[in-house]
């Protein structure tokens, strides 16, 4: 069955989208945001908002209606595919599947700044009531910080004999995060040691397509706890163990 987005009545179509444009706001400016919502294939738009941004600048608020529909059943999904664990399951898969500490090594890479995400993965209090990686039984995590260098990364997951490695990226402005991403993937392949980490990597703008497309074995976005990050690693690790066991046994 189709579906539609809706506000008053369910499948009316209703839509609202805002912007920002580089002129005054006014009639022309407005008369510029509905020609724009028409030219996105809203029929008849309106403008319910619309407001100075400094010089030159200004904000508008549209409200339209969709003549799409999308059918669910159609609509391919990409998500991490491992069962979800609470804290207290994955400690003893760990203590029972795997029987060794598991080392993360995290950091906010290149140039950006941003932490809080890479905290609420890794520090002991977590988020939004979900404790990080720090406090789990069995794991040993590294907080490197914010704007490190993929080189550095890499040097410290050597140092610490790392299984999995967490990288954060929060601004995607001219495509920074692509740029960061992709230099650490070359880095670990130019030596040899891609296939020594699981490398995982989240962040707002971050799904779990584009982390694979970039040679990530997992991507996060928002409303990603550690639970849902050490679930996917363990059981990775622990299929790649029984791999390498099947391999050794043939
Ligand atoms: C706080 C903040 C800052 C703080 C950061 C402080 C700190 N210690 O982190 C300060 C003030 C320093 C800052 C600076 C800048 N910021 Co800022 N900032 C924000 C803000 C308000 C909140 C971000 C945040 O903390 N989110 C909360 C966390 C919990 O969410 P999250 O990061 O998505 O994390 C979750 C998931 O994504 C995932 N996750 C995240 N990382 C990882 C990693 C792994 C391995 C995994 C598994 C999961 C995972 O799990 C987390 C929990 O669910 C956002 C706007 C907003 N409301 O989002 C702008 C925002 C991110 N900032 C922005 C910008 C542009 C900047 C600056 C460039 C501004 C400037 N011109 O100087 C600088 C960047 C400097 C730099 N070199 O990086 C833009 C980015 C736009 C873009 N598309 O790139 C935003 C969106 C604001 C905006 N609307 O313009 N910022």
């Amino acid at each position: 069955m189709s579906i539609r987005p809706y506000g008053d009545t369910l499948n009316d179509g209703k839509v609202q989208l805002s912007f920002t444009l580089p002129m005054d706001a006014g009639a022309h400016g407005i008369a510029c945001a509905k020609e724009l919502a028409r030219q996105m294939g809203l029929p008849n738009p309106e403008v319910a908002h619309c407001e100075q941004m400094g010089e030159g600048f200004s904000f508008y608020v549209v409200y339209g209606m969709v003549p799409f529909s999308v059918n669910p059943e159609q609509v391919e999904v990409h998500q991490v595919e491992t069962q979800a664990m609470t804290m207290a399951q994955v400690e003893a898969f760990i203590r029972e599947r795997l029987g060794r500490e598991i080392v993360f090594v995290g950091a906010s890479t290149g140039t950006d700044a941003h932490t809080v995400g890479i905290d609420a993965i890794m520090n002991m209090k977590g988020y939004a009531g979900h404790y990080g990686l720090e406090r789990y039984e069995g794991v040993r995590a590294y907080n490197l910080g914010s704007q490190v260098p993929n080189a550095v990364l890499i040097r410290k997951a050597l140092e610490v004999n790392a299984d999995v490695l967490l990288v954060s990226q929060t601004v995607t402005q001219k495509d920074i995060h692509l740029k960061n991403l992709e230099e650490l993937v070359e880095l670990l392949e130019a030596e040899g040691l891609r296939g020594r980490f699981l490398l995982l990597c989240g962040g707002a703008r971050i799904t779990h397509e584009l982390a694979k497309e970039l040679g990530y074995d997992a991507g996060f976005g928002p409303g990603s706890y550690a639970s849902d990050v050490a679930s996917f690693a363990v059981q990775e690790l622990a299929a790649r163990q029984d791999a390498k066991t099947r391999t050794q046994g043939n």
